[in-house]
């Protein structure tokens, strides 16, 4: 039975993630800042498979650190990580941004992503083993206008996927990226604090992707022969060619 940790599995692409991993027995380990929707989602998952749950802040070092190393026995030798956990704080003009904005896309995005790769990899090294899959984004392709900051901690996060991929070469460890466009979660609530009615026209006028699409594409992605590796995939709604191109109604 493999063991996956997902991060950010609270919500949206990581929730369902959970769930389609759930499906296949894979030994979970599901994580996130909101304790009870972890609980919940034990309860849900508990007749399929193991699954163990970590409430942790992943731009807390110390807390990531302590997350990872408290696992029990029969969780510790991770073969699957989705770095997954993220969002977008704020769409501002450079002049008009928010430092707790852009301190928070940094920390999560970035040093989060790198914080919990830091307390998995070991484990993946002594092992010869394993695969980490980050979620990237469409804007760590491409840069919009008012996304300086999320565009840049995503394009940090295609950089460490190339890094990650070279270094851990040697060690047999596969490592790839998804990227997807837009998918209608509670990505566009979290940018705008909570104005859920800004959040739901970002996905009106068109069928966005839904969660389960990324789930499910995760799923194809890990449950490849082991010498096969999808190393960078991007995947938009039909209705969007690009970053900023949608066609709407
Ligand atoms: P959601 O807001 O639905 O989910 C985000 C998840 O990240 C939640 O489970 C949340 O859990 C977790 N999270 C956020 N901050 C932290 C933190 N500080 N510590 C631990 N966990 C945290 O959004 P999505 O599912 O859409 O986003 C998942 C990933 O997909 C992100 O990396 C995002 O950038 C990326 N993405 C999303 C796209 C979209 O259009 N939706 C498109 C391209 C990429 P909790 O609050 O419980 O901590
Ligand atoms: C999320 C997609 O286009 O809102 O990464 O940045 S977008």
């Amino acid at each position: 039975m493999k063991t996956a940790l997902i991060t950010g599995a609270t919500s949206g692409i990581g929730r369902a993630t959970a769930r389609y991993f759930a499906k296949n027995h894979f030994r979970l380990i599901i994580c996130g800042r909101r304790e009870e929707r972890l609980a919940e989602l034990q309860d849900e998952f508990s007749a399929l498979t193991q699954v163990h749950t970590l409430t942790f802040d992943v731009s807390n070092r110390q807390a990531v650190e302590e997350a990872i190393s408290s696992l029990p026995d029969d969780f510790k030798d991770i073969d699957i990580l989705i770095n997954n956990a993220g969002n977008a704080h704020g769409l501002d003009p450079i002049e008009n941004g928010s430092t707790d904005d852009w301190d928070a896309m940094l920390d999560i995005n970035v040093k989060g992503l790198l914080y919990v790769s830091k307390a998995v990899i070991p484990g993946m090294v002594a092992r010869s083993h394993g695969h980490i899959i980050n979620i990237g984004s469409i804007a760590g392709k491409e840069v919009y206008p008012n996304g300086n900051v999320y565009c840049a901690s995503k394009h940090a996060v295609d950089a460490l996927n190339q890094g990650m991929r070279m270094d851990l070469n040697q060690y047999g460890i596969r490592v790839g990226a998804i990227n997807p466009g837009l998918v209608e979660t509670e990505f566009s609530e979290v940018r705008f604090k909570g104005d859920t009615e800004r959040a739901g026209n970002v996905y009106k006028g068109y069928e966005p992707l839904k969660a389960e699409d990324i789930a499910d594409i995760i799923t194809f992605v890990v449950t490849r022969p082991y010498h096969v590796n999808i190393a960078d995939l991007t995947v938009l709604p039909t209705a969007q060619a690009s970053a900023t191109m949608v066609k709407k109604g």
